[in-house]
C-alpha cells in the first residue's frame, strides 16, 4: 500500500465505527459497542501484509481488524445493524462476527481470540500452507492464562501465529501498569521463542513496517510473533460507558496528540506527498461513501421474527 492508501484505509475505519455510533441512541443497536476510534493506524496497518487464506481472529473490539481481513463492508455493518442481510443474517451482531470465507472470527471472551488463532496456525502448519494466524488481543487479554499456553505451544511446535496486542493501556478502567509483571508485553516473547516488538502504534507506517517484519517471521517457520502496539481508545470501554476513570483533560490531550489520522496527515503534508485540499477531499469523499453505505444498510429489513429458532444446533434449521 502507498502511505496515501493507508491514510484512506484509517479514514474508512474511522468512518465505519462513526457510522456504528449513529446506531445506538435510536435503538437500532443494542448490547454494548465497541469502538476502535484512535485505534485505527493498527487495522490499518496489519492489511497490506495479509495474504488470502490468512486468519485472523479478534475481540470485543473487532471491526477494524475484521475489515483488515477483507470481511465485506456492507454485510459487516448490515450485521451490526442487526439486519436480515447481515454477515450472520442479524444474528450475532457486533460481538459475533464471523466470516468462514475470509478466516476471521471474533469472541467476546477475554483471551478466547488466541486458541482459535493457534487452531488456525497449527492447521496451516500441518497442511503445509503458507498461511498464518492473527489472534488478537488488547493488554488485558495479555493477563489471561489463553495467551501463555498458546504462546508456549506455538513456540514448541513453531507455528505460524502472530500475537498482535493492542496496548492501548486500559482494560476497561484498570491500567496495564498495574497488573503486568513486565514493562511490556513484548518482552515475554523471550520466554517462548517468539519474536517480539513494541512500536508506537498510532503511526500507520510503523505499524506496517513491524506488521510486515512479524508476519514474515511467522510465514518463514520461525515460529510464533507477539507485536505489541501501544494505542489510545478516544471512546469509553464501550458505548455507554462513563468513562470517569480518566480526566476531561486527559480525554482532551489524548485526541489531541495521539490521533493517528492526524499524524498521518501532518506526516504527508510534511513530506510534500499530499496537500491540504487533497486530504480534505479524501475525507470527505470517505465520509459520503460511509454515508450511503449506511442509508443501504438501514433500509434492508431486519430478521423475521418467525425465524428466530433457525440456525440454531439443535432442533432448528441450518
Ligand atoms: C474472560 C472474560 N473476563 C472478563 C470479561 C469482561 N471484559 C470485557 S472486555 C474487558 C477488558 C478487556 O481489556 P483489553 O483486553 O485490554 O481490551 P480493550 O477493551 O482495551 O480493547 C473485560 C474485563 C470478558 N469479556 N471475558
Amino acid at each position: 500500500m502507498t502511505r496515501l492508501e493507508r491514510f484512506r484505509a484509517m479514514l474508512t475505519l474511522r468512518h465505519f465505527d462513526e457510522a456504528c455510533l449513529e446506531g445506538v441512541p435510536t435503538g437500532e443497536i443494542h448490547g454494548e459497542l465497541h469502538t476502535g476510534i484512535g485505534q485505527e493506524a493498527i487495522g490499518a496497518g496489519m492489511m497490506e501484509s495479509l495474504q488470502p487464506g490468512d486468519a485472523v481472529v479478534s475481540t470485543h473490539r473487532n471491526h477494524y481488524h475484521a475489515l483488515a481481513a477483507g470481511v465485506p463492508m456492507k454485510p459487516m455493518l448490515a450485521e451490526i445493524f442487526e439486519k436480515a442481510s447481515g454477515l450472520c443474517r442479524g444474528r450475532g451482531g457486533h460481538m459475533h462476527l464471523f466470516d468462514a470465507e475470509h478466516n476471521f472470527s471474533c469472541s467476546g471472551i477475554v483471551g478466547a481470540s488466541l486458541p482459535v488463532a493457534l487452531g488456525y496456525a497449527y492447521s496451516f502448519s500441518m497442511k503445509g500452507q503458507n498461511n498464518l494466524a492473527v489472534g488478537v488481543t488488547g493488554d488485558g487479554g495479555a493477563n489471561n492464562g489463553a495467551f501463555h499456553e498458546c504462546l508456549n505451544i506455538a513456540g514448541a511446535w513453531k507455528l505460524p501465529l502472530v500475537v498482535l496486542v493492542e496496548n492501548n493501556e486500559l482494560a476497561i478502567s484498570v491500567p496495564i501498569g498495574d497488573v503486568s509483571a513486565t514493562a511490556t508485553i513484548a518482552e515475554r516473547a523471550c520466554a517462548y521463542g517468539a519474536w517480539g516488538k513494541k512500536v508506537d502504534g498510532t503511526d500507520v507506517d510503523i505499524v506496517a513496517e513491524a506488521f510486515a517484519e512479524a508476519a514474515h517471521h511467522a510465514r518463514s517457520g520461525r515460529g510464533p510473533a507477539i507485536l505489541e502496539a501501544s494505542c489510545h481508545r478516544f471512546r469509553g470501554h464501550f458505548e455507554g460507558d462513563h468513562d470517569s476513570y480518566r480526566t476531561m483533560k486527559e480525554k482532551r490531550e489524548m485526541r489531541e496528540r495521539h490521533d493517528p489520522i492526524t499524524i498521518a496527515r501532518r506526516k504527508l503534508l510534511a513530506e510534500g506527498l499530499a496537500g491540504e485540499a487533497e486530504l480534505d477531499a479524501m475525507a470527505e469523499a470517505s465520509q459520503r461513501e460511509m454515508a450511503e453505505l449506511l442509508a443501504e444498510v438501514r433500509a434492508e429489513p431486519l430478521p423475521e421474527a418467525a425465524g428466530a429458532l433457525d440456525y440454531l444446533f439443535v432442533g432448528g434449521k441450518r
